[in-house]
């Protein structure tokens, strides 16, 4: 569809206005926000499609608002799950093709998380009803562009002028607005739909907010109180020597993307680490499922490893005791001592593990994450156990470079001291599972949420169409979310 678009007259845009005032999708009043805030405005555009009049002007004026300047798109493509609607009247009105983003994926390996039909390389224009942190518009984006669709432009009808239209420029998105919210409040105050006073509170309500949530700022440069402490001072809190580079490899290349380079053979691992070697701070390996490993293996990665800047982390789950595991660490054939930087173990059989792993590790420099918890559905690292895994943590910080965590967040014990680094698997763009139990988590939710420092990504990743667009998608998510999080939250 050409975007050759006239614009909206103010009239228009004052009568859309006052309709939605009239259906009450815009109320002022007293209303708890989710964040537990109080705010004298809320705006629920989901009633729109009980008035299919509302509805169809909407979607006239959105066309509309996208300047002739914009470029051309092939595709339409809703935020779900309010502006689906508004999306299908686009859609249907200018016979533009539309695809639909899945909110929840069940096997993202082999199910879709895009319906509909596309080649890539066609553009798709996102649709959103409400645009505060831009965050919505980039999980709808990530899956976009993974697969393959170019993306670089959003329509909105209410922009609350929240950071959202900077995060999506930061992200390639040019967001085109109706309204914004303070220009839609000034217009029902003019038209006497609310009082001076009344005005003004909303008016002083979205100006505080707007500093509350005004995201992703480049990068801070000293820990705070109330944010996030940046990863830069957390290095320099780490005890153990291959814990520090990370953090320091995470701020010198703005990625807190770990790819689980799950591929199916030695060589096929080799050549993905070279494509995705600058996105990434970490490759994490099963070494054991490659049937051409050979003794040059470790070194081959090893290079590839110094020339991009990444950390090896080989996933083997040492479970045993203190003895045996020093053996299975150092010896056999894969020499994991030799070339992986990091490597984790189970807590199961005590504290034993640990200093059976460091007798062999520290010389070396290596560094040992502990499994406090897992993604996969019903298993049993959880409570004590994971209180456990802090005090073993704690108890040896020069060789425990950190955690496999799921919610740090959500510990009675506190993540741990900040030296500690987590690290998350289970994260896809989209919230989900496989059909053998692993759960999936987004990447906002991970590091935002649920406290943790690395977003560890496989399948979401090797089984992209372009797997490395599709690390520069998780890399950027991660990242952003990092970002965001470093901003006090009030
Ligand atoms: P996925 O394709 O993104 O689901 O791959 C996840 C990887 O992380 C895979 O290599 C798992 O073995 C690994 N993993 C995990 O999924 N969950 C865990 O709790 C731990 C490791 Br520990």
């Amino acid at each position: 569809m050409s975007s050759s678009s006239s614009s909206v007259s103010q009239q228009t845009m004052e009568s859309l206005i006052l309709q939605l005032h009239d259906i009450s999708a815009v109320k002022f009043g007293e209303f708890k926000l989710k964040s537990g805030i109080i705010s004298p405005i809320y705006i629920d555009l989901r009633l729109i499609v009980s008035y299919p009049s509302v509805l169809r002007q909407i979607s006239q004026t959105l066309t509309a608002v996208i300047p002739p300047s914009a470029p051309a798109y092939d595709l339409v493509c809703g935020v779900p799950y309010t502006a689906l609607p508004i999306a299908t009247c686009i859609s249907v009105s200018n016979n533009v093709p539309m695809l639909m983003r899945r909110k929840e994926v069940k096997d993202y390996g082999t199910a879709k998380a895009i319906e509909g039909a596309f080649s890539p390389g066609q553009s798709c224009i996102i649709i959103e009803d409400l645009v505060t942190s831009g965050a919505s518009v980039l999980e709808t984006a990530a899956p976009l562009r993974a697969a393959g669709l170019t993306v670089t432009d959003a329509v909105v009808m209410i922009d609350r002028e929240q950071g959202g239209r900077e995060n999506l420029a930061d992200n390639g998105i040019t967001l085109h607005s109706m309204v914004k919210l303070t220009d839609m409040v000034r217009i029902l105050k003019e038209k006497g739909r609310l009082s001076e006073d009344t005005e003004k509170m909303v008016t002083k309500f979205l100006e505080e907010n707007r500093k509350v949530a005004a995201p992703m700022p480049k990068v801070e440069s000293k820990a705070n109180n109330k944010g996030r402490v940046p990863y830069q001072e957390r290095a320099k809190m780490a005890k153990n020597p291959a814990g520090k580079r990370l953090f320091e490899i995470m701020v010198q290349k703005e990625t807190n993307l770990c790819l689980s380079a799950d591929v199916a053979t030695a060589a096929e691992l080799l050549g993905l680490a070279e494509k995705v070697g600058p996105e990434i701070c970490m490759l994490k390996t099963h070494v054991d499922i490659l049937p051409d490993f050979t003794p040059d293996f470790g070194s081959k990665l090893r290079s590839i490893a110094e020339k991009h800047g990444f950390l090896i982390f080989e996933d083997r789950k040492f479970a045993d005791i203190g003895n045996t595991v020093t053996m299975q660490y150092e010896g056999g054939i894969f020499r994991i001592l030799d070339w992986a930087d990091i490597v984790n173990a189970h807590i199961i059989s005590g504290p034993g593990i640990v200093d059976g792993l460091k007798l062999k590790g520290l010389a070396r420099g290596r560094g040992l994450l502990l499994l406090a918890e897992m993604s996969s559905s019903g298993n049993l690292a959880k409570g004590d156990y994971t209180a456990a895994a802090v005090k073993i943590a704690e108890d040896h910080s020069d060789f425990v470079m950190g955690f496999i965590s799921v919610n740090p967040a959500s510990w009675p014990t506190g993540p741990g001291s900040p030296g500690l680094i987590h690290a998350t698997p289970g994260v896809q763009l989209v919230k989900g599972g496989d059909s053998l139990g692993q759960q999936y988590n987004t990447p906002h939710s991970v590091i935002r949420e649920r406290g943790s420092d690395i977003i560890i990504v496989g399948r979401g990743i090797i089984k992209a169409a372009n797997p490395v667009e599709a690390a520069r998608e998780y890399k950027l998510q991660g990242w952003g979310a990092y970002l965001a999080d470093c901003v006090p939250s009030n």
